[in-house]
């Protein structure tokens, strides 16, 4: 029998582009995963490239058990270990993620100090606010001073805390105090984001450690680096500097194009280019520029974790997710696709080629070939974002109608759920808490939370994980919170809309959701801030009566079409945080056993919280489910659901 070939998507506007490519010849991720099998001993974790003498591949044959004289004699050329191995490859995506958050966190830094600094102009205090809780939380002196002097002596602490040598990261002191203890004791507390990342890249070169629970160790300092520190300072300085988010209305996938406007979008993570563009393309001399060459107008259109940036905070619509980049210019309406850094395909270049597309590059850490650069100077982000809309106008008088095909697909949703904006809507302005969201756990209302996050993946069908686990956990009265471009798979079908509450939700979630005016699925962000996600939980964990510690929470954490490594840095710091998290799609450390075994069961005494991995998504949202119950029954609330509302009838039985 012929076997069943996978649906590329879920997505009525991914499938219509699709199928444009198919007929025009073009290629893109879909057809090329199609084409091409991933390689099974990499994808194990089996395969060691670290050093000239292989790379060594030391695969686990399927489906027989190993003696244990087979498995010694499964080593690399070093005598590597398939535990050392797997452990090795596994933290190395550990610190790759972390870097890319790190690094994004670093140049929001510098751009937040050249803004206290006066060098550029164009970057200003958004939110007052949380500007000074920042300086009371690190100890900086507020007095009579400037929002700016207050922003300068904030940008030196949080600089240094990429090159501290020792000590521990200041943000490690937002997590609960028992999390504190526990990370202390296990000696995992990070000391400086770039000196974890740099020892873990030695500790995996060939010939240091070799003892996968040390590398572990290791990674999950990195890990934390990336979680408690990059990601986080990334979060609050993106918040003083562009304004913290509040709930916005917008619009998401392809449809968002307009046929008769310049369409500009921009991909990738950082938001300085991003907030530029989206003020820049509201500036009415470029409107009339682009009138002046035929157009109607200037949409700006996000995609990715960039588009969630924008979209919170301006409203900017989203384009789509990351499967969605190269069919957004297959639409043949978009003038430039603007790009800085992480989670831009390379294949989008040979997409622009067939179209009229400029590929612009901004970025001097992430130049594409073929594709052209202009620079985003951070001292004059203005003229930059200038520049390259107006690079984009020029080539509107290039696009061909003939080729121009936009699906009419686009959902509405409801975005900007900070930690902070949750605390209000639950508590309101005067007495701001989580007081009412841990009340409605506790009550049985809410029967937990579940961060359900990461990216898609080619291997898998489009959005269907993500959707498919999000409903089973409303159903079941599970509260989502989303990020990246998990969250955009659950907007996409009408998830982040407060309607959505009736006809998704169980009842004691539904009831919460219309009292408050929320959406079930609670979109916070791009992938840095799943920062939020830590925030809100020892939000949580402080406002009591459900233990004192993250690990002591019903809740539960996964990335069900993860494909980066950011997502698997994510994942550890998840874990060390002390939650249940779970992985779908592939898993990339099956080639060790043990190491494995050490992931999804060892970490849980340690931190406890653990990975698993079921690539089925409602298996793995009944898996969550499970955990949130034991939860709940650790901390005696399990009572509270099993109430029964008893008719006249089973009174009288009692009665009787
Ligand atoms: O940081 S969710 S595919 S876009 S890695 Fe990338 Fe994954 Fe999307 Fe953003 Ni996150």
């Amino acid at each position: 029998m012929a076997e069943e070939k996978q649906a590329k998507s879920i997505d009525q506007a991914t499938l219509e582009m699709l199928a444009k490519a198919s007929e025009e010849g073009i290629s893109t991720a879909f057809e090329r995963a199609e084409k091409m099998k991933p390689c099974p001993i990499g994808a194990d974790g089996s395969c060691c490239k670290n050093c000239a003498m292989g790379p060594c591949r030391i695969p686990l044959a399927k489906g027989k058990q190993e003696t244990p004289e087979e498995h010694a004699k499964r080593v690399g050329v070093c005598g590597a270990t398939a535990e050392t191995v797997a452990a090795r490859n596994f933290v190395r995506m550990i610190a790759a993620g972390s870097a890319s958050h790190g690094d994004h966190g670093r140049r929001v830094v510098e751009a937040f100090k050249l803004m206290a600094e006066g060098k550029t102009k164009d970057f200003e205090i958004k939110d007052e606010q949380k500007l000074l809780k920042l300086a009371l939380d690190l100890g900086v002196e507020i007095g009579n001073r400037s929002n700016n002097e207050i922003a300068l002596d904030i940008a030196k602490i949080c600089e240094k805390e990429f090159g501290k040598q020792e000590g521990e990261l200041i943000f490690i002191k937002n997590a609960p105090l028992k999390r504190q203890e526990i990370w202390r004791k296990l000696g995992v507390v990070p000391r400086g984001i770039d000196r974890e990342i740099v020892e873990l890249m030695h500790r995996t070169h060939m010939g240091v450690d070799q003892d996968y629970k040390n590398l572990m160790l290791q990674g999950t300092k990195a890990a934390l680096a990336d979680g408690w520190g990059g990601s986080m300072i990334s979060t609050e300085i993106q918040d003083c500097m562009f304004g913290t988010p509040t709930p916005t209305l917008s619009e998401i996938n392809l449809g968002v194009l307009k046929e008769d406007h310049v369409n500009i979008i921009v991909h990738g993570h950082e938001p300085a280019l991003a907030e530029m563009l989206a003020v820049e393309t509201q500036d009415p001399e470029l409107i009339n520029y682009a009138r002046s060459k035929g157009a109607k107008g200037l949409q700006l259109v996000g995609m990715c974790c960039t588009a969630n940036e924008v979209m919170m905070r301006h409203g900017v619509p989203i384009g789509g997710n990351y499967l969605q980049q190269e069919l957004a210019i297959i639409t043949g309406a978009v003038e430039a696709m603007v790009v800085d850094v992480q989670c831009i395909m390379q294949g989008l270049q040979e997409v622009a080629r067939c179209f009229h597309t400029k590929l612009i590059a901004t970025d001097n850490r992430s130049k594409i070939t073929g594709a052209e650069y202009m620079a985003f100077d951070e001292h004059q982000p203005r003229e930059s974002a200038k520049a390259i809309i107006r690079a984009a106008i020029d080539n509107y008088p290039n696009r061909a109608a003939s080729k121009v095909r936009i699906p009419k697909v686009k959902t509405p949703l409801i975005a900007g759920f900070s930690h902070e904006t949750i605390n209000y809507l639950l508590g309101g302005l005067f007495r701001a808490s989580y007081r009412p969201l841990n009340d409605n756990i506790i009550n049985g209302r809410i029967r937990g939370l579940a961060g359900v996050v990461g990216c898609n993946n080619a291997r898998t069908t489009h959005d269907s994980a993500h959707v498919l686990m999000i409903k089973e956990l409303l159903k079941n009265d599970v509260l989502v919170l989303s990020t990246g471009c998990a969250a955009m798979a659950a907007a996409k079908v009408g998830l982040m809309v407060p309607e959505a509450a009736k006809e998704f939700c169980g009842p004691g979630l539904a009831e919460v959701c219309e009292t408050v005016g929320i959406p079930p699925v609670l979109h916070m962000g791009a992938c840095i801030d799943n920062s939020r996600i830590l925030i809100a939980a020892t939000a949580v964990v402080k406002d009591g009566g459900l233990g004192d510690d993250i690990s002591d929470l019903p809740a539960a954490g996964a990335a069900p079409e993860w494909m980066s490594e950011k997502a698997i840095a994510i994942g550890q710091y998840f874990v060390a945080s002390g939650v249940y998290t779970v992985f779908g799609t592939t898993w990339p450390t099956t080639g060790s056993k043990e190491f494995t075994e050490y992931l999804f069961e060892g970490m849980e005494e340690m931190y406890g919280g653990k990975w698993a991995f079921e690539p089925d998504p409602v298996k793995a949202a009944q898996l969550m489910i499970a955990h949130i119950d034991k939860k709940r029954k650790a901390l005696g609330i399990d009572k509270a659901r099993e109430r029964v509302l008893y008719d006249m009838a089973m009174r009288r039985e009692l009665e009787g």
